[in-house]
């Protein structure tokens, strides 16, 4: 489906660095290898509810990963998938009496303007679950042919224990994996299982639901894991270079797709890194939908916040840190901003070459984006008290948080 439009990068003099990047499958920092198409597969979301702070802020994560390659002189390869039939989806739109499909066009059509406000690059693919059904279906089958999944009552499950590699995405013990596992979509209790963690592949067509022809499968609709295995294969391939998403999405859900991934193609990794960004939360809590402690992106444009205000308030946090929205968060950036604006808004300043290298080094190291906002913020400091005499130095400077940060002075 259209994804929605690319604001444009600007090309900067020289050229970035690699990037090193916490992996959550290693456990550490690994520095990327890219080819020459870096690729890259960030999880969608799930339209049933508007963007909130907490998904700009894992998307403005991975934004940055695209705008640190793009600066080495790599193109991006970047595919994204939304969920637009699921669970929660059905439910929501159930509770509120109104029709699945729309429900989800509406939501989906709501995130593209909000990414497009934040100035986040598109994906090259933008896929829906329900048009990829038919790579999904081929995929189970393949599973189960090679004995990786089985029947019951109809329902196709993945057998967690065909793969020797289950568990190394998420490191986690075997009692946490069970909880996680109940909180996040899965079924441990189900009777007839062959592991409590096994997750389903294809889910037999149920009165009142929706479904679709799923050949020997019978009808049904695809489980969330396979989902973003079969998009990610069939635009990626095995191999590619970052699995992203929010921390949440570490166990099940990185874990079964890397594991689906893996048994169907006898290949290894189905990632070279598993990044997970952490938490934002409101009133102590992480902000979710189905506990609805939201802030809303849309309804922050609606009361006239500037969008860049809110990148530049998303910046201000490392993407691996949980961290809390508040009103001070927001004025924070909005002061911010505008102290970036008048220091750009002259002919010449303090030289730049040194800003744009500060913020190349701070995001090359795990996305340090608090560390290229204080530098920016050092040299706006100078260009305000002793001004310089640099012609062109504050357009750099423009030009440079533009490309590197995503933020439109
Ligand atoms: N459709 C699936 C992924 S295939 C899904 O998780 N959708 S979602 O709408 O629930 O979330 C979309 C992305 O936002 C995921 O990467 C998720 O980890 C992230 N996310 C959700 N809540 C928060 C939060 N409070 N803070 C940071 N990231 C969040
Ligand atoms: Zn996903």
């Amino acid at each position: 489906m259209y994804a929605w439009p690319a604001s444009e990068v600007p090309a900067l003099p020289g050229s970035g660095r690699d990037l090193r990047i916490h992996d959550t499958a290693t456990g550490g920092p690994i520095t990327l290898d890219p080819g020459p198409v870096a690729r890259i597969y960030v999880c969608g979301i799930t339209p049933y509810d508007a963007t909130h702070l907490g998904h700009a802020a894992t998307y403005n994560a991975f934004d940055l990963v695209q705008r640190v390659w793009l600066d080495t002189k790599r193109q991006v390869h970047y595919v994204q998938n939304v969920t637009d039939v699921d669970d929660p989806l059905l439910e929501r739109a159930e509770r509120d009496g109104q029709d699945w499909t729309e429900l989800a066009e509406r939501e989906t059509a709501l995130f593209r303007e909000d990414m497009t406000a934040l100035r986040m690059l598109p994906p090259q693919h933008y896929i829906g679950a329900v048009e990829a059904i038919p790579g999904i279906v081929p995929l189970v089958e393949r599973l189960r042919d090679c004995g990786a999944a089985y029947e019951l009552d109809g329902d196709i499950y993945y057998s967690v224990e065909s793969d020797p590699a289950f568990g190394k995405v998420s490191g986690l013990d075997a009692a946490t994996m069970r909880q996680l596992f109940a909180e996040r979509g899965g079924d441990p209790e189900r009777p007839g299982k062959k592991n409590p963690l096994d997750p389903m592949l294809w889910l037999a067509a149920r009165e009142g639901e929706p479904s679709w022809d799923g050949g020997s499968l019978g009808r049904g609709r695809p489980g969330w894991h396979i989902e973003c295995v079969a998009i990610a294969l069939d635009h990626l391939g095995m191999g590619f270079d970052v699995q992203g998403g929010g921390s949440d999405l570490a166990f099940p859900h990185h874990e079964m797709g890397a594991s689906h991934a893996q048994t169907v193609t006898g290949e290894y990794p189905f990632a070279q890194a598993y990044v997970h960004a952490g938490m934002v939360a409101l009133h102590g809590e992480k902000m979710s939908k189905s506990k609805g402690n939201l802030v809303f992106v849309s309804a922050l444009r609606r009361d006239g916040v500037d969008p860049v205000a809110i990148r530049l308030a998303l910046l201000a946090h490392h993407y691996r840190d949980n961290w809390e929205w508040t009103d001070a968060v927001l004025e924070e950036a909005v002061e911010r901003l505008a102290r970036w604006r008048s220091a750009v808004s002259r002919p010449d300043g303090p030289p730049a070459d040194a800003v744009v290298e500060e913020i190349r080094e701070a995001l090359a190291n795990d996305l340090d984006a608090p560390a290229a906002l204080e530098a920016v913020d050092r040299w706006a400091a100078v260009q305000e008290s002793e001004g310089g005499t640099d012609e062109g130095a504050p357009g750099l400077v423009s030009r440079a948080v533009d490309a590197l940060l995503g933020v439109a002075l």
